[in-house]
């Protein structure tokens, strides 16, 4: 089908089309309807890969995954209103999470919009989205389709990315123009993601701190993985010879294996730290804001803070920041390396031997714990399994989501590879799990393996019709405790309904992958759940383990108790 007609004209939605194209964009993840549904048909006929989701926002997750996977911005295309609202909560995720992804949704035209006269799915979807994103654009005309999609593509991506609205009313897609001036207006984006170079005295100033530092660290976060600075971040560690902390992200950008890993003493090291360095992490809630206990109590620390980001503002948003380095994080550390010379000196033996004997009583102390084998599994002993396999499979990606099965999946699995490991984020969200794992499979074509709560899962799990669809190797493992957090409250008026925390027991997840011609297994002790996780790798077909957890394990809220209201009064 094509609708460039003997008079060469070229309509919207091939601009659209030839525009994403032209910038190396080969994927979209969608859910057609008016005016989406052409658009997918012909971009499939243009050769862009679309995968299609059961519901926008697992879609819009997918989009935000493949951002942060490829550093090309993810693009996910929805209808407008109901479809472009359930996008939103992705595309404001994505934002939160520094990922680079595109909202394209369907408008209505703006004549109806603007006098709400009540058009079919009427919404003024560029209001709206604003607040919620980097940067929002709509195109009213075919010639701006070029300047559109090139606009998107260099918000999403420069300086710290994130996501956009790229509003498209319906009228647009029809409407033709010559084809050579059509193609001429579209825009090839040079240099999406301009290097940006730290200011030398900047770091200057950052290497003196760190130099005079007693109690030196590193904190990696996932703006560093993004950063794909990969070996001149390790070759920074090695070189310094300064332990540091992986956020959840940032792990397997060195391997979790590394001597100077300091994960197995993450609160000694933040307590006791003198000058710590972070790199492409923020302040924020997942760090205590940089205060208070977890850094050793205010009481006067002299602690100091060496802060690389490309997003200035970010600079003293917590607590103040000694020594802001502002640029690409990859231009950041090759200039500090350049800055330290060969002969830099290690920091002073006993703090980093006191981060060593630290780490190793906490992982004899872990290991006796994951060498336990309860019945019915306990969150360690099943991640043992998950451990093992993770190991023996360390190219495979692993999405986590839950409360009790996102921290300790954390802290157990360890990753050696960078990118490998995508997860709630910065706002500990719900969801992720298979739109993340469908983006993960389909821009990588490597293994996926997915643990999730049951909770977690339950948001996305209609989409494992999907990954039978497109029949990605995908591993889903839902960590069952037949509950949020775990299973056993009880309704406190004594009534016969549940809980509010509770699920219908002993719940057969398998069976639901087994619906769409999957692989569904129970798996009631490690040694099933690491079998069928090894066959679900070998084999490559979509699987779907319901691994059976002790439902009293959990605790409320995993390892954030402490920010519930009823559990901080008590
Ligand atoms: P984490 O949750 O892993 O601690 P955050 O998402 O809080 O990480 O922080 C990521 C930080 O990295 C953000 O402040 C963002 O501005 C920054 N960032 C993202 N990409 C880059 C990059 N290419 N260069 C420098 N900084 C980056
Ligand atoms: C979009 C609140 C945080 S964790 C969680 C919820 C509902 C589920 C925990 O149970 P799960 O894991 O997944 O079974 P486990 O191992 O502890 O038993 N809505 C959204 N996001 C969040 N974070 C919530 C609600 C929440």
């Amino acid at each position: 089908m094509t609708t460039e007609t003997a008079t060469e004209q070229i309509d919207g939605f091939h601009l659209i089309i030839e525009a994403l194209k032209l910038n190396g964009i080969d994927t979209i993840f969608s859910l057609p309807g008016i005016p989406i549904t052409d658009l997918l048909r012909l971009s499939q006929a243009e050769g862009l890969r679309v995968i299609a989701f059961r519901h926008e926002q697992h879609a819009g997750n997918a989009a935000a995954a493949a951002g942060f996977l490829t550093g090309k911005p993810g693009i996910c295309m929805t209808v407008s209103a109901p479809g472009f609202l359930n996008g939103l909560t992705a595309l404001a995720n994505a934002t939160t999470n520094c990922f680079p992804m595109i909202l394209i949704s369907g408008s209505s035209e703006r004549e109806v919009v603007d006098l709400q006269q009540g058009d079919y799915e009427e919404m003024d979807q560029l209001a709206i989205a604003k607040p919620l994103c980097k940067a929002a654009f709509r195109v009213l005309h075919a010639p701006d389709i070029g300047v559109g999609i090139a606009r998107a593509i260099r918000a999403a991506v420069s300086g710290r990315p994130g996501g956009v609205y790229l509003d498209l009313p319906a009228k647009l897609m029809a409407q033709t123009m010559e084809v050579a001036a059509g193609r001429a207006s579209l825009i090839k984006v040079v240099d999406p993601a301009p290097r940006q170079i730290p200011a030398p005295d900047a770091v200057q100033r950052a290497l003196a701190l760190l130099k005079g530092a007693k109690r030196p660290l590193i904190l990696l976060g996932k703006g560093a993985a993004y950063a794909r600075a990969d070996a001149d971040v390790r070759a920074l560690v090695e070189r310094s010879g300064i332990p540091y902390l992986p956020m959840s992200m940032a792990k397997g950008l060195l391997p979790d294996t590394h001597d100077l890993c300091a994960s197995a003493a993450r609160s000694y090291v933040l307590a006791e730290a003198d000058v710590v360095m972070l790199i492409g992490a923020r302040l924020n809630w997942l760090l205590s804001h940089g205060k208070g206990k977890t850094w050793g109590g205010d009481a006067a620390r002299q602690r100091q803070f060496i802060q690389l980001d490309i997003a200035p503002t970010e600079i003293d948003s917590n607590v103040a920041i000694a020594a802001p380095v502002i640029g690409d994080i990859g231009s950041c550390v090759a200039a500090l390396l350049a800055g330290m010379g060969a002969a830099w000196p290690k920091p002073p033996a006993d703090w980093t031997a006191a981060v060593a004997d630290r780490k190793d009583k906490n992982l004899s102390k872990m290991a006796a714990t994951l060498a336990l084998n309860p019945s019915p599994m306990s969150f360690q002993s099943a991640l043992s399994a998950v451990r093992d396999i993770v190991k023996a499979n360390p190219e495979a990606i692993l999405v986590n989501e839950g409360a009790n099965a996102l921290d300790f999946t954390r802290s157990i699995v360890d990753m050696v590879q960078p990118r490998k490991r995508i997860d709630v984020g910065t706002w500990g969200v719900m969801g992720i799990g298979m739109g993340f794992a469908v983006a993960a499979a389909v821009v990588s074509g490597k293994p996926v393996i997915a643990v999730c709560g049951d909770s977690a899962f339950g948001f996305s799990g209609m989409e494992v019709e999907t990954i039978c669809r497109y029949q990605l190797p995908i591993c889903v493992v839902v960590f069952n405790n037949n509950g949020v957090y775990r299973g056993t409250d009880v309704n406190g008026s004594g009534g016969t309904d549940p809980a509010p925390t509770v699920f219908v027991k002993d719940a057969k997840y398998e069976m639901l992958m087994q619906a769409f011609g999957g692989v569904g297994v129970r798996a009631a002790t490690p040694a099933e759940l690491h079998r069928a996780m090894s066959e679900a790798i070998a084999g490559g077909k979509p699987t779907l383990i319901n691994a059976i957890i002790d439902e009293t394990a959990g605790t409320e809220s995993g390892r954030i108790t402490s920010l519930n209201p009823a559990a901080r009064k008590k």
